[in-house]
């Protein structure tokens, strides 16, 4: 049994139904998402479910939590810096619920079943509750700061793999990044040959839940949002893994360069991309 259903308004039990609710409707709409259009580039592809389901989420954090401020993909406009500007403005919020409506469009669209429904919710840029929700395998991961991490009433644990080379890592290329590509390519080249194998399955939160969920060893990815990455970092903590950015530095909703990973592995994983050049800084 979980410590997150308590009875009441609690916020983890708004953050579980809501991405539940958000989850169950993507899944249904999967293969028939309205319209198809692209944002900034072709690769940055937003369809009316992504949209559906961020008003959905919205609509149900504002009838529970009138006051709380919300952070969501669809709300902001494309590109790194609007990014970065409207998580400047609202990082400070007493509450935050930081929300990303799927995580993993480009599968969604494809029919790749790998997407998730990712919520945090921040206090005063701390944050203390975490969900991804995975409508595919109908796996919700919840994390509450301090208490642990939870799917289908199991507490989680990180792998135990000390070594890059019995590790299975993942990554992700964001498709049109001029920046992020060539990094992420040399970060490829260097970490394929010391650890088992990598994964890139296309959604970050996701990534970081299978973390979480000892599945994988470590997650590394340039270029991300705080949206990808703040529920998966809760999950990571609260398994007893580590999260920063790839240069080591501690976690923090600004993070958009993040390695994650069991902690055994920590290390290695950031000395391999830093000495490759990989890490985006
Ligand atoms: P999304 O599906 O919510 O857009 C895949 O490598 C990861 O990168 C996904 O989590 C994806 O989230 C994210 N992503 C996709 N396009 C991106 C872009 N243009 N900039 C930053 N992140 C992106
Ligand atoms: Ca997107
Ligand atoms: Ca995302
Ligand atoms: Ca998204």
């Amino acid at each position: 049994k979980t410590p997150f259903t308590v009875s009441g308004k609690s916020f983890t039990a708004v953050a579980i139904n809501t991405a539940a609710k958000a989850g169950e409707w993507i899944k249904l709409k999967l293969g028939a998402h309205a319209s198809l259009t692209t944002k900034s580039t072709p690769h940055d592809l937003v369809t009316e479910v992504d949209k559906g389901s961020e008003t959905m989420i919205r609509n149900l954090i504002k009838t529970h939590f009138p006051h709380h401020s919300i952070l969501g993909e669809e709300g902001v406009a494309p590109g790194a810096e609007a990014s970065a500007q409207a998580l400047k403005e609202l990082q400070d919020e007493e509450y935050l619920w930081i929300v990303d409506p799927i995580d993993g469009t480009t599968n969604y669209v494809h029919g790749f079943p790998f997407f998730s429904v990712s919520i945090a919710l921040a206090h005063r840029g701390e944050v203390i509750v975490g969900v991804v929700y995975d409508p595919n395998r109908d796996e919700l991961f919840v994390a509450e700061k301090g208490k642990g991490v939870y799917v289908k009433g199991k507490r989680l644990d990180v792998s135990k793999e000390s070594k890059l080379s019995e590790a299975l890592v993942a990554t992700g290329f964001p498709a049109d990044s001029k920046f992020a590509l060539p990094v992420n390519m040399k970060g490829l080249q260097a970490v394929a040959p010391r650890a088992r194998n990598v994964r890139v399955a296309g959604s970050a939160a996701l990534h970081m839940a299978y973390v979480a969920a000892g599945r994988l060893s470590g997650f590394w990815e340039i270029g991300l949002n705080s949206w990808d990455i703040a529920a998966g970092a809760l999950l990571i903590q609260e398994a007893g893994g580590q999260v920063t950015d790839t240069a080591g530095q501690p976690y923090s909703l600004a993070v958009r360069h993040v390695l994650a990973t069991n902690g055994a592995i920590h290390e290695e994983l950031r000395e391999t991309l830093a000495k490759a050049q990989a890490t985006g800084f």
